[in-house]
């Protein structure tokens, strides 16, 4: 399944997606330029996989999507931890239609 981005913090392993750049903790609103592992990238403030505020989520990695799409994948995040997603999917699938 798709990991969020801060799974694994700092790690080598990361969230298990070789392209989405490793944070410590998940980042809410929208902490442009947010830096939070010494590994190369910045936080993947823009990840839908992080719980920064919607307006700043507007993307997966091309890693993350060979999960399958967004509406498969978000089926796996449980609501208590990310309305966000949630509410991403919902819109997507009423794109869908
Ligand atoms: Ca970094």
């Amino acid at each position: 399944m798709l990991e969020h981005t801060f799974d694994g913090g700092c790690s080598t392993m990361g969230d298990g997606v070789a392209d989405t750049p490793a944070e410590a903790a998940p980042q809410f609103d929208c902490p442009v330029g947010a830096d939070t592992c010494d590994a190369p990238g910045l936080d993947p403030i823009n990840n839908f996989m992080d719980y920064t505020q919607d307006s700043s989520m507007n993307m997966f990695t091309p890693g993350q999507s060979g999960w399958g799409s967004a509406g498969t994948s978000v089926r796996h995040v449980a609501p208590s931890q990310s309305w966000s997603l949630l509410r991403y999917a919902a819109s997507a699938r009423r794109t869908r239609r």
